[in-house]
């Protein structure tokens, strides 16, 4: 199977990010062609610091090497650096309808996040994400729940253009982990954990046990005096239970029945424990691989031809069939 996802290099990468999608990156590669990409180009709809972005971009590489991509087996690279993105991205805008773009539940929060933030390129960003996907005839698509949708467009954008113009691409579905595919924020567990919003709301993979002791003692949990899941009527204390059980390998049901009668004070400790164990490996070989910048960097380079050899043959194919070649 051909295996494609990636992540933008802004913003820390939380535990969200990690359970959502990357820990489903690191088993797939194993049996897969993985390709894994670091999205700098759908970064850029919305508000950044361009002295900053090329140093996030290396560092989102240290942290795909730091939890566990290995290059032998995946492909790592930047999309800005294979130009055949942007080119079919241009051709997917030719049959792409409005309405479709209009409706997506991302562009609706982010452009409605403050009307300066509203450009063309945060309603067509899903047009890029299907080229993206599409450049690589990828069958599968390792996501948290937010992305779904996005992915949803891809496949009917493939679709569309097959019929169009004959059968070009592979149609692309979806993968969310069973658990953990929206994980909530710790401040409002009604919303999902997100990067672009402040730092108490998530748990970076990089945290330092100090921070994380802070911020799990602070999560919002509810009056009720019980450790029980119950998604509805209790999204705090559920959205704790998760991240314990996808941490320590055990099912919520179980991890109820180990905290019976515990306060929530002794559960919260013993997650913050569990987690600063669990993410101190992560810590260490970010630490390594960002010593290594020139390594990280001949990485990026030996993905960068890889991908663009698999990309110009397949927009080579897509001009032909549009008749633009
Ligand atoms: P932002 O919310 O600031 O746009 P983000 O935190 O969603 O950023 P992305 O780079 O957009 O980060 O997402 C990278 C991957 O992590 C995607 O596959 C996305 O679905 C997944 N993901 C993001 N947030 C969560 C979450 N809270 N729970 C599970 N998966 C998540
Ligand atoms: N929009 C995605 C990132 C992304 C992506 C992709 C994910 C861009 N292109 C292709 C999977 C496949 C997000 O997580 N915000």
């Amino acid at each position: 199977m051909r295996i494609f996802s990636g992540i933008q290099p802004t913003g820390e990468l939380h535990i969200g990010n990690y359970l959502g999608a990357i820990k489903q990156w690191n088993s797939l590669q194993h049996q897969n062609n993985c390709i894994f990409c670091i999205v700098d180009l759908h970064a850029i709809t919305v508000p950044y610091d361009t002295e900053k972005l090329s140093n996030l971009i290396l560092e989102k590489a240290v942290i795909y090497l730091a939890a566990g991509i290995d290059p032998e087996k995946a492909i790592i690279f930047v999309q800005s650096h294979v130009k055949a993105h942007t080119e079919l991205c241009w051709l997917l805008n030719t049959i792409t309808p409005l309405g479709d773009l209009y409706r997506m539940t991302q562009y609706k929060e982010k452009s409605q996040k403050g009307k300066k933030n509203e450009n063309a390129g945060l309603l067509n960003y899903p047009i890029l994400m299907a080229a993206d996907i599409l450049l690589y005839d990828a069958d599968i698509v390792p996501v948290g729940e937010d992305q779904k949708q996005h992915v949803e467009l891809a496949r009917s954008i493939a679709r569309k253009f097959n019929s169009k113009f004959g059968e070009t691409f592979t149609l692309p579905k979806e993968q969310l982990p069973t658990e953990g595919a929206r994980i909530m924020s710790i401040t409002n567990p009604k919303k999902k954990m997100s990067k672009s919003d402040p730092e108490a709301s998530y748990i970076s993979l990089f945290d330092s046990p100090e921070a994380i002791k802070k911020k799990i003692k602070s999560a919002v949990t509810d009056t009720y005096k019980t450790i029980k899941y119950d998604k509805e009527k209790r999204p705090g204390i559920s959205n704790l239970l998760t991240i314990y059980s996808l941490f320590s390998e055990i099912e919520v049901k179980e991890v109820e029945k180990e905290m019976k009668g515990k306060s929530y004070k002794k559960f919260k400790d013993e997650l913050a424990e569990l987690m600063i164990i669990k993410l101190a490996p992560f810590r260490k070989r970010r630490e390594e691989f960002l010593s290594r910048e020139v390594y990280v960097k001949e990485i990026l380079k030996q993905g960068q031809d890889a991908a663009n050899s698999l990309a110009e043959s397949k927009i080579s194919e897509v001009k032909r069939k549009m008749g633009l070649i």
